[in-house]
């Protein structure tokens, strides 16, 4: 059973140690060395780059420690209200860099690699990305750990150490193909596994009727989950929090001998090797029965593992001997759900609170329903989760005994003091008795148990409450928030773009900014100032030069630094409509085709890369991806074009190569269907970059819109609130589709781009087809008003100071999105917690 500290308790002080930390270079490079040689992972006398990684990223983890472990005293003796940020997904990205920087130590490293002879830049790019999530709402996890550590707030990551995170994106002639990406194939430097922190974590089994009428879960099959903890330092402060990732084992009690001794070896292993499935990947494809468990397995082990250590450490800072006050659990506990992946949070509090400490239902609600929130990230019907009640019973009995007085209070609490709502109760009520599918509705468990449900953007806020969850807002009118969404400056700015960076100090004359993002609207003043303009523009070239030169590593293909670097990088969903985008850059290569010479010269040049990855069994995705390469294929050895148009597809996108694309981005693609897109947070990363955006009134846009001025901003089609007409048009066949988007289908259907058969793919866009699904995304309404604001765009790109006042403009409009303003937020209104600041270590 698990037990966060040794019999001696937390140490009142940190004992002092001879070990003093370096600071100038060539300490520092004696320290690199010290750990190349002592280090146990490489054979000494060998300093390659990779070496000098590890040695390097061990030496400043030295640093992080001694905060960290300060941090943690600080918290431990202060006793302040605590977040736990409950996630499936940190898209972590590369530490090295991270960590330099929020240590303000940048130069001193830098020396001290010159010293033994390497560049900085290039062992920061020995570094895989830790990549543990899909996008979005992982990256916004990510973001999130950085903000509050920057704010000093104590607050807490908790996640799953997954042994192979997202896939690598492999582009053949066949379109994408997945490789599991093994990114702790050597070790990662920035993980420090707490062999003393082992949680027990039950599967199966049934529960069991205690003689004076409490219930208990045993049997089954029980793991361990070990502790693997992440320091996240903050920016210039001594707070250095903790991302604490859950890995699975079994013991040797589960070692069979006898069988193995027998020759069988697999059974003899059983539970080991069940163990290791829990962390292998993640998100396992969940089309079969095994991947759906699998998946519940990984969220209840998130979600166990986590409460067991809460409790453990809320137990530990009330005092350990003297009695528990268990209504003070909301006082000093907040949990925050990343969607509703870690839903089982709440039975699992409940479980704990009565089957294990010996609470009363009542009691144990108001805890719970007092500690927990909800964070809702989409609205689209196939990502609300839903499991099979079946599964659960079978995987999680005490926990559908629970989930099923909830659903029954809830009902109760409905026809006694609402009958008006009794009409509705049925999509309301956490389980559904569809005799088909008797299903748990996850996102309503989350919204009866939490005390608040946020969006992530105004609109979709708006939306959840006016749509989704409509039925509950005459209940609860206060619980529905909207937080939205943000990015930390630190890692989408001021580490990536240095140069920017530094030339926003200079006419800010502070860099106070990057703390403090609002402060950027003071470059406004400055908008139309020439030598500002120079400046702008001369960073703004060197980074396409830098991105020029990662598309020829990576695809062969040389573009043009002086053509309008245009880019679309995100998941690929047909949501987020790329189709839109490559139809555009279809029928843009079939007009400059029939253009004459002379025509061509009036045009602005244009590369227009995207990347992203397609989920593994998603098919239309994939095909997007194979005609984006295609098209690609075709266009960049056409000799008549390639000097006015490009097509890249730009492989493998992750947080690093992210990290390139955006600082040399001048117009980016927001495009989704209004509506769908809950936020969108890349939209955020270009304009602070000094990007324009072309996009659709949806998630987050609206307000960067509203930021930055209309006039900055390439607005077209449809609006949330026209979607459902237009698709009712679209069904009833009554929509005439513009000649344009006609043309460029047919222009692929024609062979253009190959032989791939792309008929599915286009069908899926005919309104009236019964083969496709009628143009859901409405790319067909929404194309001629793309093409218009394109049009606009390619005038705006010839008036160079126009160009560079509207990018000024946007960076200078930006200051809302930083997620310091998003996690105050958070702090202030959701969770009640305050800055806990570690002043000296
Ligand atoms: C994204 N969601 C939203 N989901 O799409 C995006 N889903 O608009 C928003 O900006 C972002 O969250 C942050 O709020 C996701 O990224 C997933 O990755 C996901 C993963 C598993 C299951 C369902």
């Amino acid at each position: 059973s698990g037990t966060a500290t040794g019999k001696a308790g937390i140490p009142a002080e940190i004992p002092a140690i001879a070990h003093p930390l370096a600071e100038e270079p060539t300490e520092i490079a004696s320290n690199i060395n010290y750990h190349a040689q002592y280090g146990p992972h490489f054979s000494p006398f060998k300093f390659e780059p990779e070496q000098a990684y590890y040695a390097t990223a061990e030496s400043i983890r030295d640093q992080l420690i001694k905060q960290w472990n300060e941090t943690y005293l600080h918290y431990h003796k202060a006793n302040p209200k605590q977040t736990y940020y409950l996630s499936m997904e940190y898209l972590q990205g590369r530490a090295l860099s991270n960590a330099v920087g929020n240590l303000d130590i940048q130069n001193a490293y830098a020396n001290a690699l010159k010293q033994l002879g390497h560049e900085i830049e290039n062992i920061v790019e020995q570094e895989k990305d830790a990549a543990l999530g899909n996008g979005g709402l992982g990256r916004l996890a990510s973001c999130f750990l950085d903000s509050m550590a920057t704010l000093n707030l104590p607050a807490w990551g908790y996640g799953l150490r997954y042994r192979y995170g997202l896939f690598k994106q492999l582009i053949t002639k066949a379109g994408q193909e997945e490789i599991a990406e093994d990114w702790l194939e050597k070790y990662s430097p920035w993980e420090v596994v707490r062999h003393d922190i082992v949680f027990p974590i039950r599967f199966f089994g049934h529960v069991e009727v205690l003689p004076n009428g409490s219930r208990n879960w045993v049997g089954g099959e029980v793991l361990q989950a070990v502790a693997y903890d992440v320091p996240i330092p903050g920016y210039k402060t001594k707070n250095t929090n903790s991302l604490r990732l859950w890995d699975a084992k079994a013991t040797a009690e589960d070692f069979d001998l006898f069988q193995f001794n027998d020759g069988q070896y697999e059974s003899a292993a059983l539970l080991h090797s069940r163990a290791q499935q829990i962390c292998a990947v993640l998100y396992p494809g969940d089309a079969t029965e095994n991947g759906k468990l699998l998946r519940l397995k990984q969220q209840f082990f998130l979600c166990s593992a986590s409460l067991q250590d809460i409790i453990s450490r809320f137990k530990e800072r009330s005092n350990g001997n003297n009695e528990i006050r268990w209504s003070e659990f909301p006082t000093k506990v907040a949990v925050q759900l990343n969607d509703t992946h870690p839903t089982l949070a709440i039975p699992e509090l409940m479980r704990l609170l009565m089957d294990v400490e010996g609470l009363g239902w009542d009691e144990a609600w108001d805890i719970t329903t007092r500690t927990i929130a909800y964070t809702n990230h989409t609205v689209l019907p196939e990502a609300l989760e839903k499991w099979s009640q079946a599964v659960m019973w079978k995987l999680l009995p005490r926990h559908m005994e629970i989930i099923e007085e909830i659903d029954k209070r809830f009902i109760s609490m409905i026809q006694s003091t609402r009958p008006d709502l009794e009409n509705k109760l049925s999509g309301m009520r956490i389980l559904d008795h569809n005799p088909q599918k008797a299903v748990v509705r996850m996102a309503n468990l989350c919204v009866v148990s939490s005390h608040t449900v946020n969006g992530v953007a105004q609109l979709h806020s708006d939306i959840l409450k006016a749509e989704l969850f409509a039925d509950y807002v005459s209940i609860w009118p206060t619980k529905f928030q909207n937080k939205t969404n943000g990015i930390t400056p630190r890692r989408w700015i001021r580490f990536c773009n240095p140069e920017l960076s530094h030339i926003i100090t200079k006419w800010l004359k502070t860099d106070q900014w990057v703390t403090n993002l609002d402060l950027l609207v003071n470059l406004r003043q400055f908008a139309d100032n020439p030598d500002l303009h120079a400046e702008w523009e001369s960073v703004k070239l060197a980074s396409k030069r830098r991105l020029a030169q990662y598309v020829l590593h990576v695809t062969g293909e040389s573009i043009d630094p002086n053509s309008l670097f245009d880019i679309q990088v995100k998941r690929i969903h047909e949501y987020k409509r790329q189709l839109l985008n490559i139809l555009g850059a279809i029928y843009r290569y079939k007009k400059l085709k029939e253009m004459s010479p002379e025509q061509r010269k009036n045009t602005t040049p244009r590369t227009i890369m995207i990347g992203g990855k397609a989920f593994a069994t998603y098919t239309n995705a994939k095909r997007i991806v194979k005609l984006v390469n295609d098209v690609g294929a075709v266009v960049n050895t056409d000799p008549e074009v390639n000097n006015f148009l490009k097509v890249v597809f730009v492989p493998n996108y992750n947080v690093s190569v992210a990290e390139v694309l955006i600082p040399g981005s001048e117009l980016s693609q927001h495009i989704s269907t209004a509506g769908m897109e809950a936020s969108g947070t890349s939209n955020m990363k270009f304009a602070l970059n000094g990007c324009l955006i072309i996009g659709t009134l949806d998630g987050a846009n609206v307000e960067i819109r509203e930021e930055i001025g209309e006039e900055n901003f390439f607005l077209f089609g449809a609006t949330a609130d026209e979607v459902p007409r237009l698709r009712k048009e679209r069904e009833k066949g009554t929509f005439k589709p513009d000649p344009r988007f006609e043309e460029a289908k047919k222009f692929v259907r024609s062979g253009a781009f190959g032989t791939y058969d792309y008929n599915p793919l286009l069908d899926s866009l005919e309104g009236n087809s019964g083969y496709g699904r009628g143009d859901y995304f409405l790319v067909g309404h929404d194309f001629p008003s793309y093409m218009e604001a394109q049009a606009r765009v390619d005038e705006a790109y010839k008036d160079r100071k126009q160009w560079n006042k509207m990018s000024i403009l946007s960076t200078a409009g930006s200051g809302k999105f930083s997620s310091d303003r998003t996690i105050s937020q958070y702090a202030s209104e959701i969770w009640k917690i305050e800055e806990c600041r570690v002043e000296k270590v």
